[in-house]
């Protein structure tokens, strides 16, 4: 444990963003919480503060009685108090809710750092809730999550693997790794009591197969939690700028009829049934007029490269050109879905030709939104494959530290199967099954290294 981080300390942050809210939140968590509120709040109620019982809150005033010898009211406030180990951090904690803003908030957390507290790092007092048991570190991590969420099917995931749905997974995962690993640590002590050399395979498959399952949605998962890339190209005036409005729902984006209205890649968030999305506009392809369309079809082309799904528009009331079957070769390897544009106009477009494809296909008209909701299905089926009804056992991975170490341990486990299926030697398989299970372990923290639990929680704001 480095000193910056001793748990002996008492720590104290505000809790709450300093701004123009109703209430603003000090926290306080260690062995001289009571002991440092007794010195600076002022019940209304004459009583004790230091023997109130847990979960309680108080009614009074945080007073400063440093100065001069008379008492001096810093804010009305209400104390709230929640004894070790029934609290976040397992430590008897003290909240105060006083009244919001930056001077307000400032002053009680001086008086409380003066009374003997230190002010908590980044993520302490999750870190504390990981040290002293409360959550494993899969679950600190799911805290994170929930504060980043930016749609209800992040947070849902947050929610459930702070539940513990992931540990459960993963301690099923050790517990298989960890009885192999000492059935084969005391075959190697004790070779002679060994008659029969027992089939791993068995055991070590079963390994195999949780850990595939887990990692099976570990792209949906990220896809959740950061939003997938949806790129909007095309030929110049096909209508992209208006389907990003018609998605959009609202005028956002300048439409002309002008080709090469759009000179820059547009950016903008947007949020399909609770699925996040980053979307963007590009410029249309064209034969390039100036240095500035010429940039903006680079810009495009590196947007293709990076995309999730594309949507290709087409416009409808045009036969096919060579633009067309550009983009269709360029975007051949991507996850595309054509969108046959304008089809409030007399269709021209082969619509055959494109079927010949066999990519998704939606004709819309951004001009009258029509064809919306069609469109934003195929886009939710396309990107997440299978659907969305959610499994009641299905796990969404979502954390790239986690889908790295799983990542690491599969192919650790398949070495160990194909060293066993050459009969290798016990002590050569042990040293790979031992490495799948620290790997393993390593999600839920046990074992993890001082410098990754810094790099976790640094992540976090200060007051949680
Ligand atoms: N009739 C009809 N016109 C449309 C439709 N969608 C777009 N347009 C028109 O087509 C023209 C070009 O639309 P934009 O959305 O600017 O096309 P774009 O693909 O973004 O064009 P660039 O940015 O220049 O590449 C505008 O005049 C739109 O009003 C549609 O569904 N029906
Ligand atoms: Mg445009």
């Amino acid at each position: 444990m480095r000193k910056e981080f001793s748990l002996a300390d008492t720590i104290a942050s505000i809790a709450s963003f300093p701004s123009k809210a109703a209430v603003g939140v000090i926290k306080i968590s260690g062995k001289k919480s009571l002991e440092i509120i007794s010195k600076i709040f002022k019940p209304k109620k004459k009583k004790d503060i230091k023997k109130a019982k847990t979960y309680t809150l108080h009614y009074g005033w945080i007073v400063d009685k440093s100065k001069e010898s008379r008492e001096k009211i810093v804010d009305e406030v209400l104390v709230g108090i929640m004894r070790a180990p029934f609290s976040y951090t397992r430590e008897d904690v003290v909240e105060i809710y006083s009244h919001s803003g930056q001077v307000v908030l400032n002053k009680i957390l001086d008086l409380v750092l003066k009374k003997g507290a230190r002010q908590a790092l980044p993520g302490e007092f999750t870190r504390r809730a990981f040290l002293k048991g409360r959550i494993d570190l899969s679950q600190a991590e799911a805290v994170l999550d929930i504060v980043e969420a930016k749609t209800d099917k992040a947070l849902e995931l947050g929610l459930s693997q702070l539940e513990g749905r992931l540990s459960e997974r993963i301690n099923q995962i050790e517990e298989i790794l960890k009885k192999t690993c000492s059935e084969l640590e005391a075959e190697l002590s004790f070779p002679e009591d060994v008659q029969i050399r027992k089939d791993y395979s068995l055991d070590v498959q079963k390994a195999i197969k949780k850990v595939k399952d887990l990692l099976k949605n570990s792209e949906k998962g990220r896809l959740l939690k950061e939003g997938a890339f949806l790129v909007i190209c095309g030929k110049a005036n096909a209508g992209k700028s208006s389907l990003l409005n018609m998605l959009l729902r609202e005028e956002r984006v300048i439409v002309t009829p002008f080709a090469g209205t759009t000179r820059d890649v547009i950016e903008k968030d947007i949020n399909i049934r609770g699925l996040p999305l980053k979307i963007y506009d590009t410029a249309g392809i064209l034969e390039p007029r100036d240095l500035i369309e010429k940039k903006a079809l680079e810009k495009s082309y590196k947007k293709i490269e990076e995309a999730d799904l594309i949507l290709l528009v087409f416009d409808g009331s045009q036969k096919l050109t060579s633009e067309d079957f550009f983009l269709i070769d360029k975007t051949r390897e991507k996850k595309v879905i054509f969108v046959i544009n304008k089809t409030d106009l007399p269709l021209k477009v082969e619509e055959e030709i494109l079927k010949r494809y066999k990519k998704p296909l939606v004709k819309i008209s951004a001009l009258f939104s029509k064809g919306l909701k069609n469109l934003e299905t195929k886009i939710l089926k396309v990107i997440f494959k299978e659907g969305l009804d959610k499994k009641e056992e299905e796990m969404f991975l979502s954390n790239k530290r986690h889908i790295d170490l799983l990542k690491e341990a599969l192919s650790l486990l398949e070495r160990v199967k194909a060293d066993l299926k050459k009969g290798f030697p016990s002590d050569f398989l042990f040293f790979n099954l031992r490495e799948a299970l620290e790997r393993v372990s390593e999600i839920t923290g046990k074992n993890i290294s001082e410098d990754i639990l810094d790099s976790i929680f640094s992540k976090f704001c200060i007051g949680k």
